[in-house]
This record gives C-alpha cells, structure tokens and sequence, in this order.
C-alpha cells in the first residue's frame, strides 16, 4: 500500500501510513442458521447449470429443499421458472434471499458459510479460483454445445468437433495447472471447493464421450465421480424417465 510522507520541521521527511478506514460491517440475513432453503433445479440427467448450484451447496453443507422443474409438463415449468427472476435454474432461495445464477450462488454461501471452504483461504488461490470459475461460467461455448452433458449416454467412438478441441485443451490445461499448484487431488488441494462444482459437468460429458485425456486429468475425473454427492446426483440422474429428443443439447 502507498504510504504518505510527512515533513518533520529540520526538512527531513518519514514515512506514515495512512489512517484505515473501518472495514464496512456486512449485514448479515436474519436467522441464517434456521433459514429454509430450496433450489430449483431442472433435469439431473441433463442440465448442467442445476448440477453445478445442487453441488455447490452440498459443499457447504446447506440442508436444502429441491423444487424440480419438469420438462415434462409445460404449464408447471412456466410457473416455477417465473418464480426465478432470470428464468433459469439453478435458483437459490434461502430465509427469504433469491440467488440465481451459479456463480452468485456460490459467492453468496461462502458468505453464509465461511468454514465451508467453498473458495480458498488465500487470496491468490482465491482470485486463481474465481478467474477459472469466470472462465467456465462465460466460456467454452463450442465443448458445450458439441458435448451436451447427459448422464444416462454412453458413446464410445463419438467425433468431437473440431472447435471443442480448443476448449478440452484449454480445460485440460486448467486442471494440470491447478493440480501442480495446489497439490490436488481436487482443484485447489485436499477439499472439493467452487471451482470442482463448476468443472464437474466437463468430467461427466469428457467420461459421457470418452474423451481421452491424460494421466493427471483422468485421475481428476475419476476423483469428482467418486465424491459421494456426485454419486447421489448420478443415481438420480439414471431414475429420470423422460428421455426427451430435444434434450440432447446444453440446457
Ligand atoms: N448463467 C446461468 C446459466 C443457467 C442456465 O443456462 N440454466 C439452464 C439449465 S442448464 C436453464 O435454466 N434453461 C432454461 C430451462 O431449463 O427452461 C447460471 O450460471 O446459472
């Protein structure tokens, strides 16, 4: 930090810091620990976004309630995607506070559950963590669109378009570099944090259309399948019936 100089009256000038401001207080919601919590979530087979939001707030440990949005029945979807200010899942309300959007949802339960570990404790791993969750949550459009996640499929063989190519190098590279730095086996050391909830739907599609990847970045797949929460998400996953056509694409 910039330190300003003060004279003294022989001509001579040291160095003071300047006063700090208090850090501002932050309001905290009413009765957190007894709030009730749900989150709306879509297909578990299929939507990735749901997925990430279900998995960040396991890691935190909130007890939530899941309201699901059927893809089957159009009049209910409507009704409950409209209770979401941005019509998408996954939503996030809790004691009366809505949060949308995966990334604020995982801001905002690092704030109500600090012990978590949701982001890292130190500030370069954090701002590290929060540039590759930026990344997955803003890019990597061509993986996407030519990888949907669908947990139920299985295919071997499967051609991935050119253009993904860019991304699965890009992620690949992520995760190798996280791992050397951070020690793993998870992204940023020995405890799923963030940044594992949003790259966990790449592991699923990369193992979906087995995506060949190399020794370190295998082991980081086979470390998210073996998390218990993703194994609870996977078997309920599987129990969906609807295997709808136009579902085979990133929703
Ligand atoms: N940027 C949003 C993306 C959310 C999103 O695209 N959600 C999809 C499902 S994976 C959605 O709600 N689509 C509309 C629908 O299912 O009707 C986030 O981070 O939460």
């Amino acid at each position: 930090m910039a330190t300003a100089l003060k004279s003294r009256p022989q001509g001579r000038s040291v160095a003071v810091k300047p006063k700090r401001s208090p850090a501002p207080v932050r309001s905290q919601p009413k009765a957190r620990a007894a709030a009730q919590a749900s989150i709306t979530l879509s297909s578990k087979n299929y939507s990735s976004w749901s997925l990430r939001g279900w998995l960040i707030a396991k890691l935190a440990g909130l007890e939530f309630d899941e309201v699901m949005v059927s893809p089957d029945d159009a009049n209910a979807r409507k009704e409950i995607l409209l209770l979401s200010p941005s019509i998408l899942v996954p939503c996030l309300t809790h004691g009366g506070i809505k949060v949308w959007d995966t990334l604020a949802i995982g801001e905002y339960l690092d704030e109500v559950k600090p012990k978590a570990g949701l982001l890292p404790t130190d500030i370069a791993a954090r701002a590290h963590c929060r540039a590759i969750c930026g990344e997955m949550h803003s890019g990597f459009s061509s993986l996407r669109a030519a990888l949907p996640m669908n947990l139920k499929g299985d295919f071997p063989g499967y051609k991935v378009w050119a253009k993904a190519e860019g991304d699965i190098e890009r992620i690949t590279t992520i995760w190798r570099d996280c791992i050397s730095k951070y020690g793993g086996p998870f992204l940023f050391g020995d405890k799923p944090c963030i940044a594992d909830a949003m790259y966990a739907p790449v592991v699923t599609r990369f193992l979906t259309y087995h995506v060949a990847v190399d020794r370190v970045c295998s082991a980081y797949c086979q470390q998210i399948m073996a998390m218990p929460e993703m194994k609870e998400w996977i078997a309920a996953a599987k129990l969906e019936h609807e295997d709808i056509e136009e579902l085979d694409m990133e929703f």
